[in-house]
């Protein structure tokens, strides 16, 4: 077994954040639609999570921002001509698809792939699948971007496999890591990937949309060669999908022995926790923490973003950190639950509250802003090192993001074809921060 860690890669909020109102299912972004928003802040709260990890003594990886306005997607729509008349256009006869087209929702990397370690594969390598996001038009654009991306980070294909999305069909729905969950004893060791889905495909649901199936989710674990025996299907309850928990990272997270769950959070808990109880036989003994709903009601659970949290092991902290959006604190069933949580003698000892309000109000907290890839030495050192950070690389993006983000933005804003370039130049001064120029 070799030293391995878990790297938290963080998407860089791109200069086009706005909120689109585009995510049915998400009830932060509904209740946010058309709101002003802030890039500058939203890129600066993000970056300033990714330096707090830093300074605890994490390894912390970033992700830039795909290509926006996506002007391909507005081509294949019909719009034609120049840059700027393709935006005119579609501002004046399809502002919502505009929108779409200027989506900074590759923000969430836990939507970017699933990832499974070296420990846990076939062939040793550390896999990693993106994920098609084909439930949400704005998000199903994401994954060629996002590949290029990956492939570029992890280029070295005798120790990593990046794989192409699945296919664009329902039937193959795939969120990528926030409907999946590693557990296991420490994080070189082989471990139990637990695999959460929303519906079986063809099967037709009303109510809000369940964005991952089984079918998407045994692919995953097939291509990337896992050990059946290790690897654990789970379905999340109706009621968590229909109350906004639109991702499974609303309602859990997991980190090494450790899972942190709302009681509604799966349809059978039950048969779950026993299943996680089998596939961990022999690897780790496993550690459920389940809130109940007497104690935090899922309407706040999803509210607070409670489970939409970090779990991490920090240096010096003999037990789990949870580092949880202001919100939580903000909100007293969930604050309280935390209160008594740490003093408890259970197996998290500590929240820390962090400032993502911006992305927040579009859905998404501090656990969908992180790709977590548990690597080992010897694959951090043959990644590509310009996007993993030290506190100098997070002042230089700051610094880009300070001279080049609006501090406000809505979607008539859109129109402005000089926005394009705008976000253009923004992309390429922070590729270059990254040491990412082929990207551009
Ligand atoms: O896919 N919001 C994202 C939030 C993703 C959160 N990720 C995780 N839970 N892992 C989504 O719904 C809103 C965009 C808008 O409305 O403008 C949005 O895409």
């Amino acid at each position: 077994m070799s030293e391995a860690h878990e790297v938290n890669f963080d998407g860089l909020i791109g200069p086009s954040h706005n909120y689109g109102g585009l995510s049915d299912g998400n009830l932060a972004s509904a209740a946010n639609a058309g709101d002003v928003a802030n890039p500058r802040e939203a890129a600066l709260q993000g970056l300033e999570k990714m330096r707090m990890l830093v300074r605890h003594g994490l390894v912390q990886g970033v992700l830039p921002p795909l290509p926006r306005p996506n002007l391909d997607l507005l081509v294949s729509a019909g719009f034609h001509g120049t840059d700027a008349q393709i935006i005119e256009q579609a501002a004046r006869t399809a502002p919502r698809l505009l929108k779409a087209a200027y989506s900074a929702s590759s923000m969430w990397t836990a939507n970017a792939a699933t990832v499974s370690p070296s420990a846990d594969t076939r062939d040793g390598r550390l896999h990693l699948t993106t994920a098609n996001l084909s439930t949400m038009l704005h998000r199903s654009q994401e994954h060629p971007d996002t590949t290029a991306s990956l492939v570029s980070i992890f280029a070295d294909d005798e120790r990593f496999a990046v794989r192409g999305a699945l296919p664009m069909h329902p039937d193959f729905s795939d969120e990528g890591a926030a409907n999946h969950v590693r557990l296991c004893a420490s994080h070189g060791a082989a471990g139990v990937e637990l695999f959460v889905y929303g519906r079986d495909a063809g099967e037709s649901m009303a109510g809000f949309p369940a964005r991952q199936t089984r079918l998407a989710s045994e692919s995953v674990a097939r291509a990337h060669g896992l050990d059946p025996a290790r690897s654990v299907f789970i379905r999340q309850s109706r009621a968590a999908i229909d109350a906004g928990a639109f991702h499974n990272d609303v309602v859990s997270v997991g980190a090494l022995d450790t899972l942190f769950f709302h009681e509604l959070a799966f349809e059978d808990s039950e048969a779950a926790l026993s299943d996680i109880r089998s596939a961990a036989e022999g690897l780790f003994d496993f550690k459920p923490v389940m809130v109940p709903a007497d104690e935090v009601p899922i309407e706040d659970a999803i509210r607070a973003y409670l489970f939409n949290s970090q779990l991490l092991k920090l240096p010096g902290e003999d037990r789990l950190v949870l580092v949880a959006p202001t919100e939580t604190e903000e909100t007293d069933s969930t604050r309280a639950y935390c209160e008594r949580l740490v003093s408890s003698n259970g197996p998290i000892g500590k929240v820390i509250y962090a400032d993502v309000r911006q992305s927040m109000r579009n859905g998404g907290g501090p656990a969908c802003l992180r790709l977590r890839v548990v690597m080992t030495d010897d694959e951090i050192d043959a990644c590509h090192q310009g996007v993993l950070l030290d506190e100098d690389t997070i002042d230089d993006l700051q610094e880009v993001v300070r001279k080049t983000y609006r501090d406000r933005l809505e979607a008539p804003d859109l129109a402005d074809p000089e926005f394009a370039n705008e976000c253009r130049t923004a992309r390429e001064a922070l590729l270059e921060v990254l040491d990412l120029q082929g990207l551009a």
